[in-house]
């Protein structure tokens, strides 16, 4: 019995495959296996099946030699594989049934597999949807990134509220889900000497330095409902030869295996900051090491075409995942000029086609800079490359703005200063075909202040936006298997047909008046909430309410993303619950309040709110007069898994961000296809939310985009004046300080960031965000009418999936057909 995807779907010959797997592959006995013996001789066997498919969809590829994407991402946050691989396969059932005739359960093997955790936030999330919507419509795109061996370090929590970092060691239980490729290896340079070549129309030789040798590790992408199987290629780093024989035989052991270290060192850690800079060389090493591999890689797959250098835009498009790959400019200019001997603006005009650069965020501080000294001694040629294009391209900016010396220099790829620096923003977007923001208000906003100057140069339409996306197998189907089978049997289609053309969900629109929809629409929130509740008390131990309301905020730790004026929130209500009488409390919608997140391990503000948060949470819990109203849970070690639980439980999620600083928010959407409602400000992609869903449907408050900048003025010449500005904060803030979750002092930087300069403008939004909140519990009130929100909010999530986001990427900016397998 072979299934829809190709794949063999008989139970017996499934059992048959786990049973192979365990004797061969894991040298084990089927009688004394554990659950992560059977966890892995599962994923073998899935992996088998996968394969057929890989290997069909590379040949096929290589046969029709289509146009082809690569997406440049130091981050994938992929999350677990198991489950999606045979929900994508269409193998769930059938493995369920197999596994069970062996003695196990599905549900605990999947829980055995440890997250591929190789990102920070959204920007890595975003890759890893984007991957699962390329392969689900057949379109020819490739991955590239690090195969670090530590991802995002693990978070736990102190006894008084402090984060704590942990490695996070994912391989050491061996990865079923990785293809080692020892044969596809390329050699990366660092440091050395460039020396220009006296006729050589700007080209030069690099030697001497470090070599470091790239090894390729293939990770299979699976498409949904298709044969279609992409891949996601990861780097490691490996010294080019074993250890130095020189120091070795003088007796120097370590000194031997010092520059092997060096070049493990590369892939060993995923950075775990986002949106701050460090200009780390170990940071910049990572960046070049998996750019200049990559480069490689697609150049040798182009060159086997046998086509003539000049047709490489028409086979080769290159997304830039933010500015993290831009040396990838610089480098393929390097191999056009120096290797393939093209003059300089041939070679250009190659570059300046291949590129499509993503921004994703206008934070100052996350714009990424590196010091010329450091770039001029780890990547020499990469450097005199980056002044040859800074000069021709400042010809020109003064050929077309003459004598417009502040232009000239907000527009140089170098920023004058002790020490010079190099605007890595400026250089991607000179070197791109075109830039794009990740959701309409972010796009303007990239397009008026942070390359405003570059708009007036090339002409607005090298700008566009593409609003982000999330793919609704992982995120519907996946995560919420009772909601996804609730909307197929309601609009009578298959969920392989309306998990790809995501806007089938409107149909559900005419049920939210139907009351037996709603009372199974509500009936599988609520199982959801006690799924949560019971994942939280075998975890944590603690017993969750879930007669209360799920109000949700998870996301990284940052000031911008205001944790605060939630926490702040929180405090506030409870302090309203403490004046009340019993019989008014009776009258009080209870809610459980939960955060989860990971802080920069060097953001001490970010790190003391979760510490706020934490001891907020220890004494409200234990008040006996309001806990049955109000508790709290901060969750440690948030992640992909953890989100796969807490979505499809929220009733309310918050997205708070001072207006004008969220470029997009995914998480946002996730809620949302959930059917969970959103409080939130009007930024990113919530505002575009509002428009599918009906703004009757979201809690907007707070401030709007362009007030934001005069009130950050005001505060800057006037100390916060919170006390008259918002008598309600300023008693939260009092309480806080004056000890009532512990020592005050211990907040008071958390607490001067609103009193002083308040840059994120809690004060402004403060009095605004609790009356959003309480329309939110007055709308709660009304089960029925919150029941008809939540469906309506679901059904006009279409826009929202990845499949749409990335085929805008391959129709408006790569140029790309799809290429089904097994259709011609
Ligand atoms: C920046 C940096 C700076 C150097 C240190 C390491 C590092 C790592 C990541 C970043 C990128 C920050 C930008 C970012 O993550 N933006 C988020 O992108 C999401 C996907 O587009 C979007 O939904 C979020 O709103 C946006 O904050």
């Amino acid at each position: 019995k072979t299934n829809m995807r190709g794949v063999d779907a008989d139970v017996g010959n499934i059992t048959k495959s786990v049973v192979n797997h365990v004797q061969t592959s894991l040298a084990r006995q089927a009688y004394n296996l554990d659950n992560l013996g059977a966890y892995q001789a599962a994923a073998l066997s899935v992996r088998d099946n996968m394969l057929v498919n890989w290997n069909e969809t590379q040949l096929h590829y290589t046969r029709k030699a289509p146009k082809r994407a690569y997406y440049l991402s130091l981050e994938f946050l992929m999350g677990r594989t198991l489950d999606n691989a045979l929900l994508n396969l269409d193998l769930k059932s059938q493995y369920k049934d197999g596994i069970n005739q062996l003695g196990f359960s599905l549900e605990d093997l999947l829980e055995e597999e440890r997250d591929a955790a190789l990102g920070n936030g959204g920007l890595g999330r975003l890759a890893a949807c984007y991957l699962d919507s390329s392969a689900s419509q057949d379109l020819p795109v490739w991955g590239y990134g690090l195969r670090y061996k530590y991802g995002i370090f693990q978070q736990l929590i102190s006894p008084e509220g402090n984060q704590l970092e942990a490695p996070d060691p994912w391989l050491d239980n061996q990865n079923p889900w990785e293809l080692p490729r020892i044969d596809v290896n390329y050699e990366v340079r660092f440091y050395g000497q460039s020396e220009r070549l006296p006729e050589g129309h700007g080209r030069a030789i690099w030697t001497g330095g470090q070599e470091v040798l790239a090894v390729a590790y293939d990770v299979m992408i699976p498409g949904c409902h298709t044969r279609n199987t992409n891949n996601l290629r990861l780097w490691e780093s490996k010294p080019k030869r074993g250890f130095d024989l020189n120091s070795f035989n003088a007796g120097n052991y370590e000194g031997a295996v010092e520059s092997s270290n060096s070049a493990a060192a590369i892939t060993s850690v995923l950075y775990p900051n986002d949106h701050t800079t460090f200009g780390k060389e170990l940071r910049l090493k990572q960046q070049y090491f998996w750019t200049a591999a990559s480069l490689a890689d697609i150049i040798r797959r182009f060159k086997n075409l046998g086509k003539s250098i000049n047709e490489f835009p028409d086979y080769v498009a290159i997304q830039l995942n933010d500015t993290h790959p831009t040396l990838a400019i610089p480098e393929l200019m390097r191999i056009l000029l120096d290797e393939e001997d093209l003059d300089w603006n041939f070679a250009w005009q190659i570059v300046t086609n291949v590129f499509f650069f993503t921004n994703h965020t206008v934070l100052p501080e996350a714009l990424e800079k590196w010091p010329v000294p450091l770039m001029e001694h780890i990547l020499p040629r990469h450097m005199q490359i980056i002044y040859d294009i800074n000069m021709i391209f400042l010809q020109a900016v003064e050929k077309k703005f003459p004598g417009d010396r502040e232009r000239l220099a907000r527009m140089s790829l170098i920023e004058e200063g002790f020490p010079k620096q190099v605007r890595m923003a400026n250089l991607a977007c000179i070197g791109s075909r075109r830039i794009n923001g990740v959701a309409e208000l972010h796009s303007q906003l990239v397009q008026t202040t942070i390359l405003k100057d570059f708009v007036e140069f090339f002409g607005v339409s090298k700008f566009g936006n593409v609003t982000n996306g999330i793919t609704p197998r992982r995120w519907l189907d996946q995560c919420n298997p009772e909601l996804s089978k609730l909307i197929s049997s309601t609009l009578k289609i298959d969920k392989s047909v309306w998990l790809k053309d995501l806007y089938k969900l409107k149909g559900l629109v005419k049920f939210a008046e139907d009351k037996g929809f709603r009372a199974e629409w509500a009936a599988i929130k609520q199982r959801n909430k006690e799924r949560l509740a019971h994942h939280i008390e075998t975890t944590l131990g603690f017993t969750v309410n879930t007669n209360a309301m799920f109000d949700v905020q998870i996301k990284r730790l940052h000031e911008y993303k205001r944790q605060t004026l939630n926490i702040l929130g929180v405090v506030h209500r409870y302090l309203e619950l403490k004046a009340m009488t019993p019989a008014q409390r009776k009258k009080i919608n209870p809610k459980v309040v939960f955060f989860a997140g990971k802080a920069a391990p060097a953001y001490y503000i970010a790190k003391l709110t979760i510490r706020l948060i934490v001891n907020v949470a220890r004494v409200i819990n234990a008040d006996p007069e309001t806990k049955d109203y109000l508790s709290l849970y901060f969750l440690p070690d948030y992640s992909v898994s953890l989100a796969e639980v807490l979505i499809p439980a929220s009733d309310i999620s918050q997205h708070i961000s001072t207006a004008g600083t969220e470029a997009s928010g995914t998480s946002n959407m996730k809620f949302c296809l959930n059917g969970g409602l959103l409080v939130g400000t009007v930024d990113g992609a919530n505002i575009e939310i509002a428009e599918e869903v009906g703004e009757e449907n979201v809690f907007f408050f707070g401030h709007l985009t362009p007030a934001v900048e005069d009130l950050r003025y005001q505060h800057v010449y006037h100390p916060v004046p919170v006390d008259e500005a918002c008598p309600a904060l300023a008693n939260v803030l009092n309480q806080i300080s004056g000890g009532l979750f512990g020592d005050g002092g211990v907040y008071e930087p958390l607490v001067n960031t609103i009193r002083q300069g308040d840059y994120y403008l809690v004060t402004d939004d403060f009095d605004s965000y609790i009356r959003a909140l309480a329309m939110v519990d007055d709308a709660y009130m009304d089960r029925d009418e919150w029941v008809k929100k939540s469906i309506n909010t679901t059904a006009n999530m279409g826009k929202f999936s990845s499949d749409r986001a990335i085929m805008d990427y391959a129709q408006e900016y790569w140029n790309l057909e799809p290429i089904p397998v097994g259709k011609d």
